[in-house]
């Protein structure tokens, strides 16, 4: 069946409306009321959509930030039944303080197609390979960038690995410059990370390392479009986190997801620029109108654009 196209333009709107309403708070140093302006303005679009909507991946446990919640349902209930992740403000620093790449995101799918998890913190691995063997969670690093090297025939000193700058992946990062391999070190933002090995022009041929799990099933669903490769491994750290992920269904805690395990079937993936990144600018105003840029995927009809909007700003 899959999500009928109409609905592409509705969920860039949501995003775009949540990222101008987060814009007004670039550089005030206050990420709670970013965030919450971008909880209220997607809730607020969402609920005036004719779905039958359920928050699925919600946003804001890690960092105790105003959420939409999971479970929450969502729309008018004059639709069709879709889960739904979202991502209001992924990358408050970066709005809080003025640096690029905050998007506002959101991923739908048809009903139960979209892989439902307690905010923890994931291993992922995503590249431009589909093939099984060739990248894997369980492999070393270094088994890792020669395969990929071999796969893209390039050197490893001339393939370039995206990580969050974090201590916990100083091993990681060492390992990655005994290779030589350059890396590109990102400070927030993993949504935005995962997703730049889908073009070259980003220059980026694998992303690789532990952050947020719903920012890995956002960047999945519109991986899945781009046709790359992604695993991803929750880490169940503390009892309650493990309490929560049995509750949700989850029995083997240690599970390595690949794609298509996380996204099943049909999925509309939108990214809208609150301050302007690497992939799309952020919002600009123009009197009573404001302009976005939203990265937009759909599954089954294979779109995966920037669309530039113009709209009032009501
Ligand atoms: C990432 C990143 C987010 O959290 O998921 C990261 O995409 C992971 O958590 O923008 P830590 O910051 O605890 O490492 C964010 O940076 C913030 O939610």
């Amino acid at each position: 069946m899959g999500i009928d196209t109409k609905y592409i333009n509705q969920f860039v709107n949501v995003t775009s409306r949540a990222a101008l309403a987060s814009y007004y708070f670039v550089g005030k140093n206050d990420k709670i009321k970013a965030d919450k302006a971008a909880v209220d303005s997607m809730r607020a679009e969402l609920n005036k959509l004719d779905i039958n909507g359920k928050v699925v991946i919600g946003e804001g446990e890690l960092d105790e930030a105003p959420m939409l919640f999971i479970g929450e349902n969502l729309g008018t209930f004059k639709g069709p039944a879709f889960d739904i992740a979202v991502d209001p403000l992924e990358g408050t620093n970066f709005v809080a303080q003025n640096l690029p790449g905050a998007l506002s995101v959101i991923a739908v799918s048809e009903k139960k197609n979209l892989f439902n998890a307690p905010e923890t913190y994931m291993e992922k691995i995503s590249t431009r390979v589909k093939e099984k063997g060739v990248v894997d969670l369980d492999y070393s690093i270094k088994k890792n960038i020669f395969n990929l090297a071999e796969y893209l025939n390039k050197k490893p000193e001339n393939i370039t690995a995206c990580i969050l700058d974090r201590p916990r992946h100083t091993e990681i990062i060492n390992q990655l410059k005994n290779l030589q391999v350059n890396t590109k070190l990102i400070t927030d933002g993993d949504v935005a990370g995962a997703l730049l090995v889908t073009d070259d022009k980003y220059n980026v041929d694998i992303f690789i390392g532990i952050g947020g799990g719903p920012e890995g099933v956002l960047a999945a669903s519109a991986l899945d479009t781009f046709n790359c490769g992604f695993q991803g491994r929750f880490l169940f750290e503390t009892n309650e986190d493990k309490e929560r992920a049995k509750k949700m269904g989850i029995n083997n805690l240690k599970k390595k997801y690949d794609l298509n395990e996380i996204v099943l079937g049909d999925s509309i993936f939108c990214a809208t620029g609150i301050t302007t990144g690497e992939m799309v600018s952020g919002i600009k105003i123009d009197k009573n109108e404001f302009i976005s840029e939203t990265l937009v995927t759909h599954k089954s009809s294979g779109l995966k654009k920037i669309i530039k909007n113009k709209d009032k700003i009501i």
